[in-house]
C-alpha cells in the first residue's frame, strides 16, 4: 500500500519519462511557477451544499448516489462573489490559484456541450461560475489554474461508478471507452477555450492507463492550444511536475519542480464536522519547508455551497498574507536553500545565490548557527524590519579549510509572531563546506 501511494503520489513527468534530462524546454514556461511558491486550491462544487466528501463520499457508498446528486438542487451560489475571493486569494501572497472546474463526480462548473452534467443546466446557480472567478483572478494579476478530474464517475460511457462495480471493461467495449474520450476531451477543449488556463491541474489518472486516457495526444492538444500551459503530474506520465498530496516529503525531493497539496483542516472541501484546522504558525511553517525544499505549497480551501468562505479558511490566508507580505523578498522568485545539516530550519537562496534567507523555527531560541559556510558575511539583517544582527564566528582554526560555526543573536524584539527570516548577505555566491571536519 505505501509502494503504490508513494508511486501514486510522485508520479513521473513527462520530462523524466521522456528521459529529457535537459528540461530548458520547459524552464521557460515554468518561470512563474517556480517563482511563484504559493497557490490557493479552491475545492467547490455541489458536494459543498451538505457538506459531505468530494465525490468519494458516493463512490465508497457512506451516501447513496441519489442523495448525493439531490444537492444539485441546493446549489445556488447565492453569496458568491469571486472578486471578494480573488482579492481574498492575492491578500494571502498566493500568484496562482486552482479551482476545480470538474470533479470525479462529473459535475461540471460551466455549462458544457459535450454532455453531462453541469451548474449550469442542473442547479438553481444558473450560471457559468468559473469564467467571472478567472477573470476576478486576473484583475489582481494572479495565475488561473484549472482542476480537471479525468475521472467522470456519472458519465454513462465511463467504466468506474461506485466501490467494486464497474459498468464494464474497455477490452470488452472499446468503441464505449472511445465515447467517453470524444467526452472528455471535448470539455477539456471548452475549459482550454473557455479560459485559457495558465495551469490545468489533472487528477484521477491512475485508473486508466497513459494509452487509455490518451495522454500523448491531450498534452499535444493542451499546448497546440497554447504552448505556455503547465500541466501538472497526474497526466498518466505527460505532466510538467510532481504532485504529492497531504504528505509532506521529508528529503529534499530530486526534482525540478513539485508542488505540496494541502488542505487547511483534514478535507478538500467545505465539510462542517471536520474542525482539525491548521494552524497559521503550523501551515507557514509547512510552507516555509516547501520553499526551502524547492517545491511549492497549494493550499486547499473549501468554500460552501452558497459560496461562503469559512471564517477560519479566511483567518488562516489572511494571517498567512499578512506574513508573506512582510517577508516577500525570502520568498518569490528564489531558490531552494540550504541541504540539510548547515541550519536547523528551512532557508531560501536569492536567485543570484548571494543572499541566504533563514527561517527560524523557533521563538526564545536567541542563537542561531549556521555551519558550513564558506563565504565571508556582508550582514545580517531581520527581513521586515531592517534591523541588523550581530554574529560571531565561532571555532574558526585559522590552518583549517573548514569555515567557523556563524552564531547569530536574535533579540526577542525583532521576532515575528510566526516565523522570523533573516537575510544573510555573502561575499559572492553561496559556498558551503561539506566534508566531516576533516581536510576534505
Ligand atoms: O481532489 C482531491 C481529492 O478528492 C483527490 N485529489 C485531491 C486534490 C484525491 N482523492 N483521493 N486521492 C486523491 C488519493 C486517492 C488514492 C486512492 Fe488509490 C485511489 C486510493 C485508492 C484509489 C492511488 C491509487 C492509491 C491507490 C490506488
Amino acid at each position: 500500500m505505501f509502494l503504490l501511494f508513494a508511486s501514486f503520489s510522485w508520479s513521473q513527468t513527462f520530462a523524466q519519462s521522456h528521459q529529457i534530462v535537459n528540461q530548458d524546454s520547459i524552464a521557460h514556461k515554468m518561470q512563474w511557477f517556480a517563482d511563484a511558491k504559493l497557490g490557493i486550491f479552491i475545492h467547490w462544487g455541489i458536494y459543498s451544499v451538505k457538506g459531505v466528501g468530494e465525490s468519494w463520499s458516493f463512490h465508497n457508498k457512506q451516501i447513496s448516489y441519489k442523495d448525493y446528486m439531490a444537492q444539485l438542487k441546493g446549489f445556488t451560489a447565492a453569496n458568491y462573489h469571486p472578486q471578494q475571493w480573488a482579492d481574498l486569494i492575492k491578500e494571502s501572497g498566493a500568484r496562482y490559484a486552482v479551482i476545480t472546474t470538474k470533479h470525479h463526480d462529473g459535475v461540471a462548473l460551466w455549462n458544457s456541450k459535450c454532455g453531462g452534467i453541469n451548474v449550469v443546466k442542473n442547479t438553481p446557480a444558473h450560471r457559468d461560475v468559473l469564467a467571472p472567478l478567472f477573470s476576478a483572478l486576473r484583475k489582481d494579476s494572479i495565475k488561473c489554474g484549472a482542476y480537471f478530474s479525468l475521472i467522470d464517475w456519472s458519465y454513462p460511457d465511463y467504466p468506474a461508478f461506485l466501490k467494486d462495480s464497474n459498468r464494464y471493461e474497455i477490452r470488452n467495449d472499446p468503441a464505449r471507452w472511445e465515447k467517453f474520450l470524444d467526452y472528455y476531451q471535448c470539455q477539456l477543449k471548452e475549459v482550454l477555450n473557455n479560459y485559457n488556463p495558465d495551469l490545468i491541474w489533472f487528477d484521477g489518472d491512475w485508473e486508466h492507463s497513459a494509452k487509455e486516457w490518451q495522454a500523448a495526444k491531450v498534452r499535444k492538444m493542451i499546448l497546440d492550444h497554447n504552448p505556455n500551459t503547465i500541466i501538472n503530474g497526474r497526466l498518466a506520465g505527460y505532466g510538467d511536475y510532481d504532485t504529492p498530496e497531504q504528505n509532506f516529503p521529508v528529503t529534499r525531493p530530486n526534482l525540478r519542480w513539485w508542488e505540496l497539496c494541502m488542505t487547511v483542516n483534514d478535507n478538500w472541501g467545505w465539510q462542517p464536522q471536520d474542525t482539525n484546522w491548521k494552524t497559521p504558525y503550523q501551515i507557514i511553517r509547512i510552507f516555509a519547508d516547501c520553499i526551502s525544499m524547492g517545491g511549492n505549497l497549494l493550499l486547499d480551501i473549501g468554500p460552501k455551497g452558497d459560496g461562503t468562505i469559512t471564517p477560519q479558511d479566511i483567518h488562516v490566508l489572511k494571517e498567512l498574507g499578512k506574513w508573506t507580505h512582510k517577508n516577500s523578498k525570502a520568498i518569490y522568485g528564489t531558490l531552494a536553500g540550504l541541504p540539510e545539516g548547515h541550519f536547523y530550519g528551512p532557508s531560501t537562496l536569492s536567485k543570484d545565490s548571494t543572499t541566504l534567507y533563514l527561517f527560524l523555527p523557533g521563538k526564545g531560541n536567541e542563537q542561531e548557527v549556521i555551519k558550513g559556510l564558506d563565504n565571508k558575511i556582508k550582514s545580517i539583517t531581520v527581513v521586515g524590519n531592517g534591523m541588523q544582527l550581530h554574529y560571531d564566528i565561532v571555532g574558526k582554526i585559522s590552518w583549517s579549510p573548514v569555515p567557523g560555526l556563524v552564531y547569530i543573536k536574535v533579540p526577542a524584539n525583532v521576532q515575528d509572531e510566526y516565523m522570523t527570516v533573516l537575510a544573510v548577505k555573502l561575499d559572492g555566491k553561496l559556498k558551503l563546506y561539506r566534508g566531516q571536519g576533516g581536510l576534505k
